[in-house]
């Protein structure tokens, strides 16, 4: 049994955190794998507030467990969403894109946990000394609003900056992914291609299926231009995106292009306009399976492969 210190601050079984996933990780699927032993997160995306408030009364009804919500710092209800999250006394806020001083000192007073994804060691200094509770450290394997250094060279930079609990994300989908992050000296995991396979995500089915398909280069990265890189897979739209990006289409088109992309990935399945968000992990998502399922099977995989590797110390 795996258990870490991130273990102990959350009360949690498990060291793994699903991701907040936009249109996609919601009470339901939090709540699964939160009764499965992990942390799971209601991602606020770009919904607005009410949306948010409902999917915690139904994560709150399906479990007595912690819950976190993600705030996706670019989104028009940021301001409305951190001040839900007190009004709802949710146990764990994480962040994404972007950087969300502003909010901790009232967070922190309504002693909820903060855990702010970090994609650079400057955003983790600052962050460390605002008095977060730990820190997520998202490599550009991941899937969604991508930053430039991958897992492997962010954690271990991560970890020599803070003396906070860091937890890995970004191309960890089983136990040796796991065993990866510890090595490098994160003590807790954030998945969130591998959970698009779980039961209870409630994605299209076609996207699903899209998942359970894909193969090593099926993803691809669009929206550099623009300044917010996205990883997703590499459909019509993806290509079709990225032709436009580089050839010239003015600013607002190109944003008018992705707009509602998606929800219609999510929502539609939408093979042509549609936006389909995944980490480079995505080929090795094999089956679907309980949420609960996945947290425990990724943990007891990482066990005998962390033992084989302290058994060549001599
Ligand atoms: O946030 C994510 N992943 C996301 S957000 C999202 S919704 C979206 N849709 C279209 C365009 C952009 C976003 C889909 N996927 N992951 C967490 C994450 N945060 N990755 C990288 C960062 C990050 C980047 C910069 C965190 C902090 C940061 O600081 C910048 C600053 O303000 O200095």
């Amino acid at each position: 049994m795996i258990k870490s210190e991130i273990c102990e601050i959350l009360g949690i079984k498990y060291p793994v955190f699903q991701g907040g996933m936009a249109w996609i990780a919601d009470g339901k699927l939090a709540a699964a794998v939160s009764n499965g032993g992990g942390l799971g997160i209601i991602a606020a995306g770009n919904a607005p507030g009410e949306y948010v408030r409902e999917q915690i009364k139904i994560a709150k009804s399906l479990t007595n467990k912690p819950i976190g919500v993600n705030i996706m710092l670019m989104s028009p209800y940021a301001d409305d969403i951190a001040a839900i999250v007190i009004d709802e006394k949710v146990e764990v806020v994480t962040t994404g894109a972007g950087n969300p001083s502003k909010y901790i000192k009232e967070w922190k007073e309504s002693h909820i946990k903060v855990i702010p994804v970090v994609a650079s060691v400057s955003m983790a200094k600052l962050m460390t000394r605002l008095g977060v509770s730990a820190l997520i450290a998202e490599g550009g394997e991941s899937g969604g609003h991508v930053g430039e250094l991958t897992t492997m060279v962010l954690v271990p930079q991560i970890c020599d900056a803070t003396d906070l609990p860091v937890i890995a994300a970004g191309g960890i989908a089983d136990g040796r992914g796991v065993a990866a992050a510890f090595m490098l000296g994160a003590c807790g995991v954030q998945m969130g291609t591998r959970f698009l396979s779980a039961n209870e995500c409630t994605i299209h089915p076609s996207y699903k299926e899209k998942i359970l398909k894909a193969t090593d280069l099926c993803t691809m990265v669009t929206g550099k231009r623009l300044g917010h890189p996205v990883r997703s897979l590499r459909t019509p739209f993806a290509r079709g995106y990225s032709k436009a990006e580089y050839g010239g289409m003015p600013d607002e088109e190109l944003e008018a292009l992705a707009t509602g992309a998606l929800r219609l990935a999510v929502q539609e399945g939408d093979n042509e306009k549609g936006c389909f968000l995944a980490g480079q992990i995505a080929a090795m998502v094999k089956k679907e399976q309980p949420a609960a399922e996945i947290v425990k099977e990724v943990m007891d995989e990482a066990e005998p492969i962390l033992m084989r590797a302290a058994q060549w110390v001599k």
